[in-house]
């Protein structure tokens, strides 16, 4: 959730708003997102993973959109929290530490869990740090050194400032400031920025720290760009996180209801997702505020799109949904995958007037309410039924502990297709003759002889289990 696109619920700290350019502050606020949870609870979110909030440098930086959406040049600004000029205070236009204690309240209320998104790697460009000094006269910044490819602890983020969080007074600073906020506000949890370019010393003591003084159980989630489950696999192994994105997620998704490759190589690619150190997870996403939109990527295809969420939801680790992502808002890549919130007639205001897609947000709802339902969609095993011959992507999620099943069958063709699959001995024995629903479309489906034998529609999914009456976890 960027908050400066999602609701503006005080006009009073609007000092620099300009709706009209794509890097400037939109007006979005805390008080505006805590007005509008009975929408995200209504969704059937978990948690919320919101932006920076501190203050951002005083100043706008000029920028270059890519050529062929005709914006040219803008001033950028620090509308998406990443450009920190205090670490200490809140950005006004955000709101204060009393409203984001009151989000945070709130979202409680609706057992919603809240990640602030922290930095530690960088300042703002030209922030107040750019003067401190350590005791022994060493600036606390560097820039401009550094290739981020060879040296990614050193090197300027963006041509952004990097700290020395090797050196004790700085590291301090940074943990004091972050712990010290989350603790005050009562966050759950810590979305980690950029967490390629600090070293693992840093969030060792990091760990150490927040376990001590948010709880045990308070949550870290590293942005690691590029990552998977494999490359996270040395910071789970230390227990420096518990869960990183999975940048493989979106791509490989895209690719698959776009036609590439085999059903059968996209199947083992998602098992391959379940080789996870036990005790960690990654996170997945369709869209970011890095990376473009995937309506976009998709050509403005929806049934793909719906393919890709239902793909996520039916996945292991914590699938994160960009914000109006779930209204098909409309955007494209960088610097407007950052658009505001559509919300159609409704007098709120960055995105009143523009236009949000009903039936998608509630194709969502049914998802999120499917995969609440069934322990087997978040923890459960995985098995692919697919073959190398078959056209429709099938596979089984299993969860021992609830002895809770669900099949996933997917048609990513542009016709009909034929699925048929010979279910697992064991299911066979517990599926056969039972009244088995189709939960997406909430249509009964026949097993018989321990096959399933159906046609589906053209790029459609279906999302099958024995018992549809399992209760909310
Ligand atoms: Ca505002
Ligand atoms: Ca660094």
């Amino acid at each position: 959730m960027l908050i400066d696109r999602y609701a503006d619920g005080d006009s009073t700290n609007n000092r620099r708003v300009e709706r009209n350019n794509p890097g400037g502050y939109h007006g979005g606020d805390l008080k505006g997102l805590t007005q509008h949870l009975d929408e995200l609870a209504d969704l059937g979110i978990t948690a919320l993973w919101i932006n920076p909030v501190q203050k951002q440098i005083p100043r706008g930086i000029y920028a270059s959109a890519p050529t062929n959406l005709g914006i040219g040049e803008f001033k950028h600004w620090g509308f998406h929290g990443y450009w920190i000029d205090d670490f200490t205070a809140m950005e006004p236009q955000f709101g204060s530490l009393d409203d984001l204690k009151h989000l945070v309240d709130e979202a409680h209320k609706r057992h919603i869990k809240v990640l602030l998104d922290v930095v530690y790697n960088h300042a703002g460009y030209g922030s107040g740090y750019e003067s401190r000094r350590t005791s022994d006269g060493q600036s606390w910044l560097r820039s401009g050194e550094g290739n981020c490819d060879y040296d990614p602890l050193t090197c300027s983020v963006g041509g952004l400032p990097d700290f020395k969080t090797e050196f004790p007074e700085v590291r301090e600073y940074l943990l004091n400031a972050n712990i010290n906020l989350a603790k005050q506000a009562g966050v759950d949890g810590f979305r980690l920025d950029t967490f390629k370019h600090v070293g693992t010393d840093f969030w060792l003591e990091h760990r150490r720290r927040t376990r001590a003084e948010l709880g045990k159980d308070f949550f870290l989630l590293a942005e690691y760009w590029g990552g998977t489950a494999s490359s996270l696999d040395p910071f789970f192994e230390r227990d420096e996180i518990d869960a990183g994105f999975d940048f493989s997620f979106k791509g490989s998704c895209e690719s698959f209801v776009n036609g590439r490759g085999r059903t059968v190589a996209y199947g083992s690619y998602l098992a391959s997702r379940h080789k996870v150190r036990k005790g960690y997870l990654l996170a997945d996403y369709l869209s970011s505020h890095d990376e473009p939109m995937a309506l976009y990527d998709l050509n403005g295809d929806k049934d793909k799109f719906r393919i890709c969420a239902a793909i996520q939801m039916t996945s292991s680790g914590i699938p994160v949904i960009y914000y109006g992502e779930e209204v098909a808002r409309a955007g494209s890549v960088w610097p407007l995958n950052r658009t505001d919130m559509p919300w159609g007639d409704r007098d709120i205001l960055p995105g009143k007037g523009k236009p949000r897609d009903e039936a998608m947000r509630e194709y969502y709802k049914v998802l999120l309410h499917i995969r609440r339902s069934h322990p087997a969609l978040s923890r459960g095993d995985y098995t692919l039924l697919s073959g190398p011959q078959d056209a429709v992507l099938a596979y089984i999620r299993h969860d021992a502990t609830s002895d809770d099943n669900v099949i996933v069958l997917v048609n990513r063709e542009d016709k009909e297709s034929a699925a048929g699959f010979a279910l697992p001995a064991a299911l066979a024995e517990t599926w056969n003759g039972k009244p088995v629903t189709d939960e997406l479309n909430s249509k009964p489906v026949t097993i018989a002889a321990g096959h399933i034998a159906f046609t589906m529609a053209p790029k459609s999914v279906s999302i099958l289990n024995l018992d549809s009456a399992k209760a909310e976890h």
